[in-house]
């Protein structure tokens, strides 16, 4: 029997060894060709996960970087505030007033004007040895003293340069025929805005004694808007025994 016969006599067979060996080359090479895949694939996610590694990196660099700054910025500046310093507060030290009433005083002029001329201003400062953000009165903490005689005129010129509204209270005085000086916001006044002015204009009258102004806007007297008022007596000079 010839190979010819055969395989006349086995056609079939013979294609389908040879559909199979073509069958196994191609899962051979579909395999091949997978692994590849799988390589590449394998190369990907490592190149991926050193990128990532990377970011985390520099994330972890940039983060150092800030919490450093602002380690240094809270160290040398006392704390972190949003608080507006005036152009000329850095140049100078905040005024720490004492209020020694002058002995040359005149109890006895005439009857007068007492003009001041006040800019109220955000500032830092440390009054209790732990900066903090501040209001104050022409850079002096506590605020300007202020002094009169019974019977005279207290005018104060308010300049509001700080970044919040305020205003002045002028705590116990009478201010007959002048409520609307009394200063308390949202009773007898707007609050000053920012960049506005206002004039304190009232007369001392009928009473006399120690007082106190403060600010009457939030918490702002707590920020340092406050001072002594003192309204000297007609006859002060002689029950005086200073
Ligand atoms: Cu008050």
């Amino acid at each position: 029997m010839s190979m010819k016969a055969t395989s006349d006599v086995y056609p079939t067979s013979q294609a389908s060894i040879s559909d199979s060996e073509e069958q196994t080359q191609g899962l051979l090479d579909s395999q091949h060709s997978d692994e590849i895949d799988a390589e590449k694939h394998s190369g990907a996610l490592n190149s991926s996960a050193s990128t990532c590694r990377s970011r985390k990196s520099v994330l972890v660099i940039v983060t150092s970087a800030v919490l450093a700054f602002l380690t240094i910025y809270i160290v040398l500046h006392g704390g972190w505030s949003t608080a507006r310093r005036s152009s000329d507060d850095a140049s100078r030290p905040v005024k720490n007033n004492d209020y020694v009433l002058d002995r040359a005083w005149d109890y006895d002029a005439a009857p007068m004007r007492r003009e001041y001329s006040w800019k109220i201003a955000d500032t830092i400062h440390n009054p209790d040895g732990v900066y903090c953000p501040m209001m104050l009165i022409n850079h002096e903490f506590p605020g300007p003293f202020v002094e009169a005689n019974e019977g005279d005129t207290i005018v104060v010129q308010v300049a509001n340069v700080a970044v919040n509204a305020t205003s002045i209270h002028w705590h116990g005085l009478y201010q007959n025929s002048t409520p609307w000086m009394d200063g308390t916001v949202g009773t007898t006044q707007c609050p000053i805005a920012p960049g506005s002015s206002f004039t304190y204009e009232f007369k001392v009258d009928g009473q006399a004694g120690t007082y106190w102004y403060h600010a009457h806007q939030g918490v702002q007297a707590s920020d340092g808007l406050i001072s002594p008022l003192v309204i000297h007596a007609k006859n002060e000079k002689k029950t005086c025994r200073c």
